[in-house]
């Protein structure tokens, strides 16, 4: 993509609300923060395993989590941390999780998101590529069985989309017209591998016509116009009308994990993304439509940072789980 291609301009939603705005920006700017912060302790070496930045894809993830309600529930992805916040997890929790200190949510074992927490309502992702979205509709078909209705929204990445279990859920999902939201975080890449090698349809959202839900693509750096999106699906599910699958474009501005360089990424494609950047177009969005004062971000940004060092202090003199918690919940006594 040339990096002369002009920046659209971001959305403003007729639902929201100036509470909501300053909402959507608080969750934008944890989800950067956390990852600001993830990515240095890396450096440091006090962050172990895979560090995956959501750099580019706070839009998407508040966003989209924002338009659900209290009896909902969030199947997040690895790029999602912004979905962990607008749920209530705490800063702390997470911090310890993903620091994989011991007693934290996965118990020390794993220092990434794939953890449930039943009574905030996220269940986490599961490792392999697919295998959420399944889990996200069955879920959903659980509580229609027991006469309630709850709406799931799941994620899945460019490269995750292809394959088979995405098909059998949203086959299954649409049959049964489940409320079931997908959102397809279309960033580029899968590890190295661009688009044009995943798949050869237009649009990934195009499949939707094949299953028999809805389905559309749209801007992923755009909170607001996410935000509709998800409201009108949700809308939907709510009704019984079925799944909806939304493809966000965005762009993974840093490698795979933290451990790869990205340098298979052509750097005219990053500059162009760089101008997209979904936090720093919202604070200027926001600045313009006089939510809040360039003040008073500035201390909305230095109260979050503060708070992640907080979080960053309480966690990271706290021991790592004994060696044999690896062993349990593999094998059943
Ligand atoms: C079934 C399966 N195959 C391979 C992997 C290893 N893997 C983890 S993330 C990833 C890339 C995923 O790319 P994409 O779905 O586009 O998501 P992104 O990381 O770009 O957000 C791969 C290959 C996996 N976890 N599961
Ligand atoms: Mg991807």
């Amino acid at each position: 993509m040339p990096s002369s291609k002009k920046i659209p301009a971001l959305s403003t939603s007729k639902a929201v609300t100036k509470e909501q705005r300053i909402s959507f920006l608080r969750n934008m700017l944890m989800a950067r923060e956390f990852d600001l912060a993830m990515q240095r302790l890396n450096r440091q070496g006090r962050a172990f395993g895979g560090v995956y930045s959501q750099t580019g894809n706070e839009a998407t993830s508040v966003g989209s989590s924002s338009a659900l309600g209290p009896n909902d529930v969030l199947f997040p992805m690895h790029r999602n941390i912004g979905g962990h916040f607008v749920f209530g997890q705490e800063l702390d929790v997470l911090m310890k999780a993903f620091l994989a200190r011991d007693g934290s949510l996965m118990r020390g074992t794993d220092g990434t998101g794939h953890y449930a927490d039943p009574a905030k309502r996220i269940y986490g992702n599961i490792s392999h590529l697919g295998a959420m979205i399944p889990v996200a509709a069955g879920f959903t078909m659980a509580a229609k069985l027991r006469g309630e209705t709850c709406v799931a929204m799941t994620y899945i990445g460019d490269g995750g989309a292809q394959t088979g279990e995405f098909h059998e859920a949203m086959n299954f999902a649409s049959v049964q017209k489940l409320p079931l939201i997908l959102i397809i975080e279309n960033n580029q890449y899968a590890y190295s591998s661009p688009n044009s090698i995943e798949f050869a349809c237009k649009q990934l959202s195009d499949r939707a016509l094949g299953y028999g839900c809805h389905g559309v693509t749209i801007d992923g750096t755009d909170v607001e116009l996410v935000y509709d999106t998800c409201l009108d699906a949700v809308k939907r599910a709510r009704k019984g009308d079925g799944p909806t699958i939304i493809e966000t474009i965005t762009m993974r501005m840093r490698g795979h994990a933290e451990h790869d360089d990205f340098s298979y990424v052509p750097k005219s494609l990053l500059e162009h993304w760089q101008k997209m950047d979904p936090v720093d177009r919202y604070i200027a969005h926001c600045i313009a439509k006089k939510v809040l004062k360039q003040s008073d971000i500035e201390d909305l940004r230095n109260e979050i940072i503060q708070s992640m060092r907080d979080a960053i202090d309480a966690v990271i003199d706290l021991p790592f789980p004994p060696a044999e918690e690896a062993f349990k919940n593999v094998f059943i006594d």
